[in-house]
């Protein structure tokens, strides 16, 4: 078998913050524990199969830069077969235990539909001979359902009933395949389920489709015994200029009306949340105030640009903001850290996918231990305890419970006057945020 990344002759270790070496973790020790459990154990990260093994480098504006030995082989399925060797190779050396894919990210499509389901199982054979020989687990997989011409006007929600056959068809072989190895996740994200312009689209019919989609979707899992947890993935545009995922909210009040609510969570990614208008840390808090946290897409985007760059993440800030939020909610069950993001155009050797994914992995171990310590010291919370305290005992207690209407609340107030005001000590809790970054 080629060796694909021969820069990297052994697997990555854990050198400390003073190492000076590129290719090694300064603050990523898989081992080392927080909080109970180790940081591999907490930050369960995966590697994205489309960006890290297919993408290569295209844009608008040019096509692919980089040049990879496993796409040398002329024949799809041999190539096919290459990349998967290659991204095993790398999942290893890496040292991750998770990876992702969209079902034709591993095998090519066929001539019909029943040709592209002979490639993807006879790929997912290789996958799961793979996975027992390293250990790698999958975190989830997910069906594309945006690429192909036909999908132009979206899957679940396009105005043709076959088109809708034909990727049901598609979601059910992904749902096999997942199930078959031992996925813990399915992702649903709607590449192309919105619209381009409302003079040609019945959107309620259209959210119909896709709450009817979704469900049927839970029936078939149920019948193959498929364990893996659900996840939709929200994303305000792009490719369609509205998409009906929109965000953490939209998709939480989507899933309450169609009745999906306890059989899926959210797959949160950051720069979608930018791109909504929202922050990375606003969406992961309103999914965990409504126990709907499951997984995250890690990635950023780019202040001066507005659209999706899906580059590596390497803020501190935000990764310890997002860790916070992620260990009070408990921290993940199924769910895990998925690098949705790709390296830029002009790093085109194989050594840079390395080098992207342990910034990644070093920005997070750091979050994490930021993270854990700002928990521990308890200052944020205990400052939100206090600012809340009035809703403890009496009055507060009393509205909690239900027990005081509007008469009553206004007779409390003639009677109390004019209410203290307390001060909400933004900047000193910033500067406390900063002593633990
Ligand atoms: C697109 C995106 C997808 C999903 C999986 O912006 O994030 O790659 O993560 O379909
Ligand atoms: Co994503």
């Amino acid at each position: 078998m080629p060796e694909y990344f021969p820069e990297v002759g052994a697997p990555i270790t854990y050198e400390g913050p003073k190492s000076q070496k590129a290719l090694a973790f300064k603050h990523y020790n898989p081992r080392k524990k927080i909080l109970g459990k180790t940081m591999a154990e907490h930050l369960r990260f995966a590697v994205c199969y489309w960006h890290t093994f297919k993408g290569a480098g295209g844009d608008p504006f040019g096509p692919g830069t980089m040049l990879r030995k496993y796409n040398e082989p002329a024949n799809p399925m041999a190539q096919a077969e290459a990349t998967m060797h290659a991204a095993f190779e790398f999942f290893t050396k890496l040292g991750v235990g998770f990876w992702c894919f969209h079902d034709h990210d591993i095998a090519p499509e066929g001539a019909t539909l029943a040709e592209s389901h002979r490639n993807i199982e006879s790929i997912a054979a290789l996958a799961k001979k793979l996975q027992r020989q390293t250990g790698v687990k999958l975190l989830w997989g997910t069906s594309n359902l945006f690429a192909h011409r036909r999908f132009m006007a979206g899957a679940a929600t396009n105005p043709s009933p076959e088109i809708y056959a034909y990727a049901a068809s598609k979601v059910k072989k992904a749902l096999e395949v997942s199930k078959e190895l031992g996925g813990a996740g399915y992702v649903f994200w709607g590449g192309r389920e919105g619209y381009d312009t409302l003079l040609n689209t019945n959107m309620k019919r259209e959210l119909d489709h896709l709450g009817r989609f979704l469900a049927q979707a839970v029936d078939y899992k149920e019948k193959i015994g498929f364990k893996g947890q659900f996840y939709i993935e929200p994303k305000p545009k792009e490719p369609t200029k509205h998409q009906y995922d929109f965000d953490a909210a939209s998709c939480h009040a989507f899933l309450q009306k169609y009745g999906l609510v306890d059989q899926f969570k959210l797959n949160v990614e950051a720069n979608h949340a930018t791109l909504a208008g929202h922050t990375f840390i606003h969406e992961l808090e309103y999914a965990a105030a409504n126990g709907i946290l499951g997984s995250v897409d890690a990635n950023r985007g780019d202040l001066l640009l507005g659209w999706d760059t899906d580059q590596f993440p390497t803020d501190i800030r935000e990764c310890t903001l997002a860790m916070y939020v992620i260990l009070r909610a408990g921290g993940f069950k199924t769910g895990g850290l998925n690098f949705d993001a790709k390296v830029r155009r002009q790093s085109v050797d194989p050594v840079d996918l390395f080098h992207a994914h342990i910034g990644a992995m070093d920005a997070f171990a750091r979050g994490l231990e930021n993270a854990a310590r700002l928990l521990a010291s308890r200052k944020l919370e205990n400052f939100i305890q206090k600012r809340y305290a009035g809703w403890d005992t009496g009055l507060g207690a009393q509205i909690e419970a239900g027990k005081l209407d509007f008469e009553a609340l206004e007779a409390y107030t003639i009677k109390h006057g004019e209410p203290k005001v307390q001060s909400g000590r933004q900047e000193m809790l910033e500067n406390i945020l900063n002593e633990y970054l």
